[in-house]
């Protein structure tokens, strides 16, 4: 009886203290987990994280971005006749700079958007089209857009800040040159406005067409995610390593085009290294021969060209920055050529 009774003791005291130690460490955990920390980027906006500066919580603000859905997706706008002929492309940007996006696993940065992506959407139209962007700046500081190509003083995107919270502009302009061409946010201080993100490419055709290709655009950039203006991450659009995980499927015998950006800030000079190929390398896309046949180029800041290639035999190859450190912090991928027995390669030329 007595030693029953000792037993059923030492089982509740046991209880009892498993109970105790189970509250403390459990209570402890959910705390922990739960306790919520601002963080003051230093962009000056406030971001809320679970006690990790760089592990943010997943709020509405958490932005999503699919750099292969970015890589061959181009926005011709809203196609219509103006009447003395000529063609009207209207296109609606708006920018924010409240968003949130995970761009490296567990790396967490305050982007900066046109159109909630970075880089923002493939602009593109013809020679001597209309150009009509209605941009609306729904940021909480002044942002405008900076065409580079030709057009006026005032489309220029320079001295006429849009204010935030919904300030409203109407850029129009001839799209020309023929080419590729950045356009980005100028509003000082401009590298702060660019390296988040405020940032694109315009796309100028010539009239006669260029020759029918599998098109792609790679926008290089990288991200300062510790703010000391050294990049910690590089990429080809934006996540770093994504296409070398995610490999960009082309077929042999096609004749494959890229529109080429280089965004990076702070690094004087970004490179593309193609393997096991060389390419026609036209440089800001202005001219219809190529000035290069090579297997690398080097490109300061905006500066951009177009490239093309074609592979003959299947398989992966790589393509990086031959700057290694680029390369090893995120940019760098493979293209995976598959066996294309029905489509041959066409000679490049104009006028067709
Ligand atoms: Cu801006």
């Amino acid at each position: 009886m007595t030693k029953s009774r000792s037993s059923v003791m030492i089982m509740a005291i046991s209880v009892f203290f498993t109970i105790s130690i189970a509250y403390f460490v459990f209570t402890d955990e959910i705390s922990a987990q739960s306790e919520e920390k601002s963080f003051l980027t230093h962009s000056g906006s406030v971001i809320r994280t679970s006690g990790e500066i760089l592990d943010p919580l997943y709020t509405s603000a958490t932005m999503e971005f699919d750099p292969m859905d970015y890589l061959r997706n181009f926005d011709y706008g809203k196609i219509s006749t103006l009447p003395d002929g000529t063609t009207l492309r209207e296109y609606t940007i708006v920018a924010e700079d409240d968003k949130v996006m995970e761009i490296s696993p567990g790396i967490f940065y305050n982007v900066w958007t046109y159109n909630g992506s970075v880089p923002g959407p493939t602009i593109r139209a013809t020679e001597g089209d209309t150009v009509r962007i209605n941009f609306t700046n729904n940021g909480s500081k002044e942002h405008t857009i900076h065409f580079h190509g030709i057009h006026p003083s005032e489309m220029d995107g320079v001295f006429e800040p849009v204010g935030g919270n919904g300030g409203k502009f109407t850029y129009e302009f001839e799209a020309g040159p023929v080419g590729v061409h950045p356009y980005h946010c100028h509003i000082m201080p401009l590298e702060e406005h660019i390296v988040h993100g405020l940032y694109g490419v315009f796309i100028v055709d010539p009239k006669e067409g260029r020759a029918s290709a599998d098109e792609m655009v790679m926008v290089l950039n990288g991200f300062d995610t510790d703010f000391d203006t050294e990049n910690n991450f590089y990429a080809a659009n934006t996540i770093p390593f994504y296409y070398q995980h995610h490999p960009i499927q082309i077929n042999t015998d096609e004749l494959i085009r890229i529109y080429v950006v280089n965004m990076v800030e702070f690094d004087p000079i970004n490179n593309f290294h193609l393997h096991a190929n060389l390419y026609e390398y036209y440089p800001t896309g202005t001219d219809t021969i190529p000035s290069f046949y090579t297997d690398m180029i080097t490109l300061s800041q905006t500066e951009r060209g177009i490239m093309e290639f074609s592979y003959q035999y299947p398989g992966n190859y790589l393509f990086h920055a031959h700057k290694v450190e680029f390369s090893e912090k995120g940019w760098v991928g493979i293209f995976q050529a598959h066996e294309n027995k029905e489509q041959k390669i066409e000679e490049v030329e104009y006028g067709r």
